[in-house]
């Protein structure tokens, strides 16, 4: 005769061995292998792929760059309705305010050759564009759609420090230790920002500085790269107003600078190249970084 008692007690241990076995499997398996996020890949050959499925939220990504020159996306949603035909007839006619009307951009670093760049960003569903000039290869200008995400929302990043672009200051602290890695961007004025970091000499001024870039800037060759009097340190380049990114910036102990060279799309005048930039605003930012003690 069958005890029920001892089949309960049996299937209740057996149940609860193998509720422990699945657990400290499951347990192991995210220990072992590292988190893996969507990848946008630049391959050898110049050819860009996107993530296929995108939600919106805390969403991070990886930025790969497989050619051998700088890969530097620029990844917008459209805005006020605007389509992809709005924002490729701007940019025909070589309308930077137009472009910029049509898209709010969420800003994206430089990634150096065979490098690759986590970046997070806070996600909004709707209808984006992702562009890439890489030279080598044909201009990518790839459509995606972020969906509404109805599962559980991701949480942000826990910030070293926050760097609030305005128009036209940096508001960030200028003493770092080398234990600020996780650098938080917002824009929070109304024009697109950047920041673009270079190591300086200790004694350096703000007014030296300007003068030094603006003559660089003069004597550039149109169509060809401006050569900086500085050596850079990082890019993230192209943040419109109300747009957040978090990304890990490793600075060597030393002193830099951050600047926006972005042209005032108020005060520039695009039709005769009378450009004024943010720079010439004053968005310049002296900061330090020592090692933590
Ligand atoms: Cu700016």
């Amino acid at each position: 005769m069958l005890n029920h008692r001892f089949i309960r007690t049996f299937a209740f241990i057996g149940a609860a061995v193998l509720l422990t076995a699945l657990f400290a499997i499951t347990a192991f398996a995210q220990d072992a292998e590292e988190m893996e996020y969507p990848t946008i890949l630049a391959a050898e050959d110049g050819t860009i792929t996107l993530p296929e499925e995108w939600v919106s939220g805390i969403a991070t990504i990886t930025l790969q760059n497989d050619t051998e020159i700088a890969f530097e996306p620029a990844i917008a949603r459209f805005i006020d309705g605007a389509t992809m035909e709005d924002f490729m007839a701007a940019m025909m006619a070589q309308d930077f305010a137009g472009m910029l009307a049509t898209v709010s951009a969420l800003g994206a670093p430089s990634v150096e050759p065979g490098e690759s760049v986590d970046i997070t960003y806070d996600l909004q569903a709707g209808d984006y564009i992702f562009l890439n000039f890489l030279p080598a290869a044909p201009p990518t200008i790839l459509p995606f759609t972020v969906a509404e995400n109805d599962g559980e929302p991701m949480e942000a990043p826990e910030e070293d420090l926050e760097v609030a672009m305005a128009d036209f200051v940096f508001n960030m602290p200028t003493e770092l230790t080398t234990e600020d890695v996780l650098w938080k961007f917002t824009n929070v004025g109304e024009q697109t920002h950047e920041i673009v970091v270079f190591s300086v000499e200790e004694d350096a001024t703000v007014e030296a500085i300007t003068e030094a870039f603006m003559t660089a800037m003069m004597n550039t060759t149109p169509g060809t790269p401006t050569e900086w009097p500085y050596e850079q340190a990082f890019r993230f380049v192209g943040q419109s107003s109300n747009e957040t990114a978090w990304m890990n910036v490793e600075l060597e102990p030393g002193n830099y600078v951050a600047i926006c060279i972005i042209p005032d799309t108020e005060g520039s005048d695009f039709a005769t190249g009378e450009i004024i930039t943010h720079l010439e605003h004053g968005m310049i930012t002296l900061f330090t970084v020592s090692e933590k003690e």
